[in-house]
């Protein structure tokens, strides 16, 4: 008989080298009604991809893909009682954050997560804007996000507009998306992963910055697509890699394939208005073999 090895985040036995309990990750984010980005897309992706969702909400935005028509928060003592319940009790083991709404909200966040007696993974998508451009946040919170979020991230996984917005500049080729994201990664002492998806290339690059190198990872670029929440869906997939305990580079790589998928297999939808509705295509099957 061998000897008897136990996880050491959930406490279960080892089995064969891995851990039988299926992983748990955490996202704490907006509901999108129309389900393609925000705690929905996140729960979808977390399950294609093997783990177990839980979710902390902090805002309801009623919308559908390319409208925004209205954002309410969750009363900041809820998005903290949620996380609280959460944490405790479930052997969480890789968390991600999405649409936080407010600068309260954000801080709350924050507090909850430093509170954490072990060190999980954390993976922060700072969604400002919405993929059509409408504001998710309150301007002020991102002096918030800044000062009291990113200090304790893994990894943050800003796109273009949202890494010109934190460092006040424009950035619009590769040169420029280098010194950005070195940059950010000497700024707030995490990994970053910067999305180049907004270049419009043939081909979508993302740059890792991490340890002080570079590491690069394409996928064809997908055009004339009207789906929103690609950024949330990355950012749950590699957290759910993570939570799995998979190293970064290869969360990420998984995860960026897992959005392509979800691209290039989108569903389409007539709409009861005219014209058509798209949306993201969560299925396990674009998870491949994971
Ligand atoms: O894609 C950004 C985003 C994030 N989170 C929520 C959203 C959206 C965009 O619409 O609704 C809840």
């Amino acid at each position: 008989m061998g000897e008897s090895k136990f996880c050491c985040s959930c406490r279960r036995l080892w089995r064969q080298n891995r851990c039988v309990a299926i992983p748990i990750a955490l996202t704490i984010a907006g509901s999108d009604s129309s389900a393609g980005a925000g705690i929905q897309a996140d729960l979808k992706t977390f399950s294609a991809l093997g783990v177990y969702g839980v979710s902390a909400v902090t805002c309801v935005v009623a919308e559908i893909p390319g409208k925004v028509s209205r954002i309410e928060p969750i009363s900041v003592e809820m998005v903290r009682e949620q996380i609280e319940v959460l944490t405790r009790n479930f052997p969480i083991a890789g968390i991600k954050t999405g649409l936080l709404c407010s600068a309260a909200i954000i801080s709350a966040v924050a507090g909850s997560i430093v509170d954490l007696c072990r060190r999980i993974p954390l993976v922060i998508d700072p969604v400002i804007t919405a993929t059509a451009g409408d504001p998710l946040l309150e301007s002020e919170a991102i002096e918030t996000y800044q000062r009291e979020l990113f200090p304790i991230a893994s990894l943050i996984t800003p796109n273009l507009d949202e890494a010109g917005q934190l460092l006040g500049e424009k950035i619009q080729d590769r040169e420029s998306m280098k010194r950005a994201g070195k940059e950010l990664e000497g700024k707030f002492k995490t990994a970053i992963l910067l999305k180049g998806g907004h270049l419009r290339g043939d081909e979508a690059v993302d740059l890792l910055f991490a340890d002080g190198k570079i590491v690069e990872f394409t996928a064809p670029f997908v055009r004339d697509v009207a789906t929103h929440g690609t950024g949330c869906t990355y950012s749950a997939a590699i957290t759910a890699g993570l939570a799995a305990g998979m190293p970064l580079p290869d969360s990420i790589a998984r995860a960026k394939k897992f959005v392509n998928a979800s691209v290039a297999n989108r569903l389409r939808w007539e709409s009861n208005t005219g014209g058509n509705i798209d949306a993201l295509n969560h299925s396990p099957d674009n998870a491949g073999t994971n």
